[in-house]
């Protein structure tokens, strides 16, 4: 059913200028005029604007800003990613669910993704803001046969690819903050969470936890994250279309994860650092083992931060939040 639906959503989305007639729709679908007349009704459960002449047929005039699969799959460039959605109206945390799926043997690219979290997560057990209806909250499982160590790459690709997917949505100067942030003038416009599943030799999954504010206004925010977060939409000044910053952010991960994969990290690392805020800067970096200041030197072909103190000793940091 959901294959007949796809196909009608497909043929009046290409011809949006002109109305399809029930027997257009249904020869291209190869089912009957009342099985269309039954997914038009459930297309327009999903919130696409569908308007119906007598005697001319259909036309598709819209959509609301859902991230249903359907919205998810019309206008996907991908081949793998992003093309099993799991999605929930509101759930705990998707990375929980990844977590679990990927016990399950859930296909390589499956996103889980939903319109609101109750205990979306950030690193270190903080908690990640979700409300519902302006954000993207979304979970992507990979299977990549490498060692573990290699997990906090991912961090790093993953950023690359949605700085590349809102330069291409919305066409904003962003920027990276070592690990995981990624800023618009200073404000945190997204976190990246990689968690994994792995042996000591191998990972078995990676679970990349991506948090997108998209359509948020100032006022959405709650006090404790006024000074500090941003959306798209404030940034840009309009209203964003979510199902598309997903659709970018798949397209250009699954993009980096072959070139990752086929040539290793030192092309990602070119990029990252040209994106990079935090380097060459005097920073502070907070780790579980203390606090340590110098300067950014760059990152390893690991992605492991170097940073050189006063003493001119360079230092390898894995996790940290840092602050200049
Ligand atoms: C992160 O952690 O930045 C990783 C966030 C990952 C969230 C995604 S959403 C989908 C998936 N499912 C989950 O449950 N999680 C992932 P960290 O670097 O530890 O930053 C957390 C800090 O960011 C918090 O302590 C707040 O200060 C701040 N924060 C919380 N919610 C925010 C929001 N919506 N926008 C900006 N900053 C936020």
């Amino acid at each position: 059913a959901s294959k007949i639906r796809k196909s009608v959503l497909v043929s009046l989305s290409s011809h949006q200028d002109v109305y399809l007639s029930g027997q257009q729709l249904a020869d291209e679908a190869g089912c009957s005029r009342t099985a269309i007349w039954k997914h038009i009704e459930e297309l327009r459960n999903e919130g696409f604007t569908i308007e119906s002449r007598r005697k001319k047929g259909y036309r598709l005039v819209g959509r609301s800003d859902q991230l249903t699969e359907n919205d998810i799959l019309l206008g996907l460039e991908t081949k793998t990613f992003g093309r099993n959605v799991v999605y929930f109206d509101s759930v705990d945390s998707t990375q929980k669910i990844a977590h679990q799926l990927a016990q399950d043997q859930a296909p390589e690219g499956t996103l889980v993704i939903a319109e609101e979290q109750k205990t979306g997560r950030g690193r270190m057990a903080r908690a990640w803001y979700s409300p519902s209806g302006t954000g993207i909250w979304m979970s992507v499982l990979l299977r990549p046969t490498l060692p573990p160590q290699k997990a906090p790459q991912f961090t790093l690709i993953t950023a690359v690819a949605v700085v590349q997917a809102i330069q291409d949505v919305c066409d904003i100067q962003v920027e990276i903050k070592w690990p995981n942030d990624i800023l618009v003038n200073n404000r945190k416009i997204t976190g990246i969470l990689t968690e994994l599943q792995a042996d000591s030799e191998q990972i078995h999954s990676l679970i990349i936890g991506i948090g997108m504010n998209v359509n948020q206004q100032t006022d959405d925010f709650p006090e404790e994250l006024l000074d500090i977060a941003t959306s798209l939409s404030i940034a840009k000044g309009e209203i964003i279309s979510r199902a598309k910053v997903v659709q970018h952010v798949m397209f250009h991960l699954e993009r980096y994860y072959k070139i990752y994969m086929e040539k290793g990290f030192a092309p990602i690392k070119l990029l990252w650092e040209s994106y990079a805020l935090s380097i060459g800067k005097h920073i502070t970096a907070r780790t579980m083992n203390g606090t340590l200041t110098g300067i950014a030197l760059g990152i390893t072909d690991e992605g492991v931060l170097l940073l050189e103190d006063e003493n001119g000793t360079i230092h390898q940091i894995y996790s940290a939040d840092i602050e200049w």
